[in-house]
């Protein structure tokens, strides 16, 4: 989806509307990770997560994969998304794909 692109300053980050296979790197003290697991939630979202304080590797594969820590991380498909405001806003729209709606 080309407008979808658009949205965000990170390139290749695979569109919404189809399942995808989700993973978020996050820590409990962090605010912005607090804020992606409330709109997880809220969405009715069910997203395995990595802790990268309570889980030193889950850090050091965050590092290896992106070469970075920052919290929160969304992978998609394999593509990290940074960034809570953009991780929530694809969140919402990967709510109201089509195959959402069937299951
Ligand atoms: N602008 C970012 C800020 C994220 C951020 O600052 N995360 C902190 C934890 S609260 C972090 O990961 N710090 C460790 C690091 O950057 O390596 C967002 O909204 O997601």
């Amino acid at each position: 989806m080309s407008w979808f692109r658009g949205l965000f300053s990170q390139a290749d980050v695979p569109s919404p509307d189809a399942e995808r296979q989700l993973l978020l790197y996050k820590f409990d003290a962090c605010p912005f990770c607090f804020r992606v697991q409330r709109d997880i939630e809220s969405l009715g979202l069910d997203i395995p997560m990595k802790d990268t304080r309570l889980d030193p590797s889950a850090r050091a594969e965050l590092k290896a994969k992106t070469g970075r820590t920052q919290v929160p991380c969304l992978f998609i498909d394999g593509q990290a998304l940074f960034e809570s405001a953009d991780i929530s806003a694809w969140l919402k729209n990967y709510a109201k794909r089509p195959s959402a709606a069937a299951t």
